[in-house]
C-alpha cells in the first residue's frame, strides 16, 4: 500500500524552513499532504487561499519532487483530513525544546484520537532559525525577507523590492 503523510501548519506565510520540511518528507512518502490549517490561536497575516496560492507556486519553482498535494483544513480534528485521505502519518519539523514540548502532547493526542504517527523531521541547521513571525515581523517594519522566504513569497511580500 502506498506511504501517505500529512505535513500541516499555519504557513503564514510559507518559508524556507517549511520548503525544507516538505522537500524531505516527500523524500520519504508516496504522497504528501501539505495542509493549511487555520489555528485561531494566532493572529493571522495572509489569508488561507492566499497561503495555498503561495505554497503551491513556492513547491512549483522549487525542486521538490514526488506527488505533492497542497489543501487547507479549518473544520474539526487535524486527524479527521488524514484518516479522510489515507495518511498514517503526520510529518513535523522541530526547530528546538520549544517546539518538542509544543508537539508531544498533539502526537501523543493525535495518536490515540486516530492512530496517526508523528514523525519529526531536524531542520537544515541553514534554516532552523526562520520562522513565519519573525519573517512577519521583518516584513512590516519594511525590511528585505528574500533570504528567508521562496522566491514566490518574497515577490508577494516585496514586489517593489529590486531582483537580480
Ligand atoms: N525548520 C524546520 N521546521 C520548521 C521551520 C524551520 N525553520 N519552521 C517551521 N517549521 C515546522 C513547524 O515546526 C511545524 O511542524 C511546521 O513547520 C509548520 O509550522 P507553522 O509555524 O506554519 O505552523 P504551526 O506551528 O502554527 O502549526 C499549526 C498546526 C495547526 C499544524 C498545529 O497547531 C496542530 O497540529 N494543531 C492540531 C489541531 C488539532 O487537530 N487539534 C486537536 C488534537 S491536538
Amino acid at each position: 500500500s502506498s506511504r501517505i503523510a500529512v505535513v500541516p501548519g499555519s504557513f503564514d506565510p510559507p518559508t524556507l524552513g517549511h520548503l525544507d520540511v516538505i522537500r524531505r518528507a516527500a523524500a520519504l512518502y508516496d504522497e504528501l499532504h501539505v495542509l493549511v490549517v487555520h489555528n485561531p490561536g494566532k493572529e493571522a497575516l495572509l489569508p488561507i487561499a492566499q497561503r495555498l496560492a503561495l505554497l503551491e507556486q513556492s513547491i512549483q519553482e522549487s525542486d521538490i519532487t514526488g506527488q505533492v498535494i497542497v489543501a487547507s483544513w479549518s473544520v474539526g480534528l487535524l486527524v479527521d483530513y488524514a484518516t479522510d485521505v489515507g495518511a498514517g502519518v503526520l510529518v513535523k519539523g522541530i526547530r528546538s525544546q520549544i517546539d518538542v514540548a509544543y508537539e508531544t502532547p498533539m502526537a501523543i493526542v493525535n495518536r490515540h484520537l486516530a492512530h496517526v504517527e508523528t514523525v519529526f523531521l531536524l531542520p537544515d541547521p541553514a534554516h532552523a532559525l526562520v520562522s513565519s513571525s519573525l519573517v512577519r515581523q521583518v516584513s512590516s517594519l519594511g525590511g528585505d525577507v528574500s533570504p528567508f522566504v521562496p522566491p514566490a513569497v518574497a515577490r508577494f511580500l516585496d514586489p517593489g523590492a529590486s531582483r537580480t
